[in-house]
């Protein structure tokens, strides 16, 4: 296939990596979260992919580098078999004729050394992680098989499921190590699933096919890897402004609402004006779940997916921030008898509604006898340096611990997985994302705080915003992958 360009450079300035494995361990589902496109078939099937197909991964100042999908191995046993009655295995079996349909797995293994043989710098090896090799006996004949060819073998391990914590990946990817340290062609083994790897890893794996690129490449290449990160990193930084745009506009939201008279101060008539409260909490839901859901298909495009987030309003406003929690009924009484009269009626339709997030803050201020501020922030509002009503500071923090989730799950999320669809995280991400919040909630706070009570102008908030997210998510990434360098 030549390239967009029409130019085909000289073979010292094409750099080739050839997919190659059993049949169904993920080869072409692999290539689509490279490529970025959907390419080929995939199917949970023996021999799906039947010709070897080449694909531009990546074009920079003419030099091209090319990854194959192969048909992959297929009786594995019987090919070493045949191959090991001849005195020289390989252009025997590539000189053979065998039958495409009764003879598939032969066919389809030919084509697979074929491309090795003809075409790859470096040979990538899936292996299926879910299958150890004590199990997976097809790996040992054909690490022979690819032996006889002699390019080195990068072994990448996929449907390792979805991310873990990295020390548990690192174990993992140890002992399989281990296991391929006989095979001399094996340089290294990397942990890379089509479904849920993240960008930063493929730049790693990149790094690790530097020193293994023959040396008439190795300048070709350096100069494609360096392209392909500035790719990756060009994406990042783009999502890091989608998402401090995200967070601007989450302080700068606003709603009217009257403020209160002093009769409802004294929670006297006070329904007209809870009515209002409860509005205003439910127009900036709806706006905050359609900025969500924006921010998030801005994302899924920048990173060469397909699908559409949808417009979780519950999760953003029932099941994330408006826990109602449990208040001790001891804590109560002990306000009811504090506050008597009209603050004892306010403190019972409280009740009865049910305590929010910030629910500590909602009975300091019932005791301060702060009245329909305290009902407010039980809906996570506060009046804001403009009057108008905005989303709570406590609030704002969940909006951010929530936007630096939408980022992780969209920068793991592998094009061969399909159209995108959401997915509960995995456990470490919230813990590790509470972490990074809480160690960045100075800024946080500051943010909030220069856009909801000092109104700062919005280009102003929009710099301090982006300064928070690149810095919390280049936090996460280095803490999920210890071996990202994202200062390139
Ligand atoms: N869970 C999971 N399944 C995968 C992954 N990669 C591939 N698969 C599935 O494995 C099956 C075979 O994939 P395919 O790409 O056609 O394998 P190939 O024969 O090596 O090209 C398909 O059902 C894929 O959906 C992965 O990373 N995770
Ligand atoms: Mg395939």
């Amino acid at each position: 296939m030549p390239p967009p360009s029409g130019i085909t450079p000289p073979a010292s300035d094409i750099v080739t990596l050839s997919l190659i494995s059993h049949t169904n361990a993920g080869k072409t589902t692999l290539a689509r979260t490279l490529l970025r496109r959907d390419i080929g078939e995939v199917r949970d099937a023996a021999h799906v992919t039947l010709q070897n197909e080449s694909h531009l991964l990546l074009e920079h100042d003419a030099r091209l580098l090319r990854l194959w999908d192969t048909p992959g191995f297929g009786d594995s046993a019987r090919l070493l078999k045949r191959l090991r009655r001849e005195r020289n295995p390989v252009v025997w079996f590539l000189s053979q004729t065998w039958d495409r349909l009764t003879d598939r797995p032969l066919w389809c293994s030919q084509q697979a050394l074929r491309n090795v043989r003809e075409e790859a710098d470096i040979v990538l090896y899936l292996v299926n992680a879910t299958e150890p090799p004590e199990i997976a006996s097809y790996i040992r004949p054909e690490m022979e098989v690819l032996s006889w060819v002699g390019k080195p073998v990068l072994v990448l391990l996929n449907q390792t499921g979805p991310a873990r914590e990295a020390a548990e990946e690192e174990a993992e990817t140890a002992s399989w190590r281990q296991w391929f340290r006989e095979f001399e062609l094996v340089r290294e083994v990397l942990s890379l699933d089509a479904f849920a790897r993240c960008w930063v890893q493929e730049d790693h794996l990149m790094e690790t096919l530097a020193p293994m690129m023959p040396e008439a490449k190795q300048e070709a290449f350096r100069q494609l890897k360096r392209a392909w990160q500035n790719r990756n990193l060009g994406v990042f930084q783009q999502s890091a402004r989608t998402l401090a745009e995200l967070l601007t506009a989450a302080v700068l939201d606003g709603t009217e609402v009257r403020t209160e008279t002093l009769l409802e101060r004294f929670g006297i008539g006070r329904t007209e004006l809870n009515k209002a409260y409860q509005t205003a909490r439910e127009q900036l839901s709806v706006r905050l779940a359609d900025r969500v859901m924006r921010a998030t298909n801005d994302m899924i495009r920048l990173h060469g997916l397909e699908g559409e987030a949808a417009r979780r309003l519950s999760r953003l406003t029932e099941d994330q921030f408006h826990n109602r929690q449990q208040v001790p009924e001891a804590i109560w009484s002990a306000l009811g008898s504090v506050a008597g009269g009209a603050m004892g009626g306010l403190i019972a339709d409280l009740k009865m509604g049910g305590m929010t997030f910030g629910g500590g803050a909602l009975v300091g201020g019932l005791a301060a006898g702060l009245g329909a501020y305290a009902l407010i922030k039980s809906y996570n509002l506060v009046r804001g340096g403009d009057h108008r009503l905005h989303w709570s500071r406590e609030h704002f923090r969940e909006q951010v611990r929530l936007a630096l989730l939408a980022y992780l799950a969209v920068a793991h999320y592998g094009r061969g997985r399909g159209d995108w669809q959401e997915s509960a995280e995995p456990a470490h991400w919230n813990r590790l994302v509470e972490e990074v919040v809480n160690e960045h909630v100075e800024g946080a706070d500051r943010l909030w705080s220069i856009g909801v009570e000092q109104g700062v102008m919005p280009e102003v908030l929009s710099k301090s915003a982006l300064a928070l997210v690149h810095d919390c998510l280049a936090c996460l990434l280095v803490r999920l992958y210890p071996a990202a360098d994202l200062s390139r």
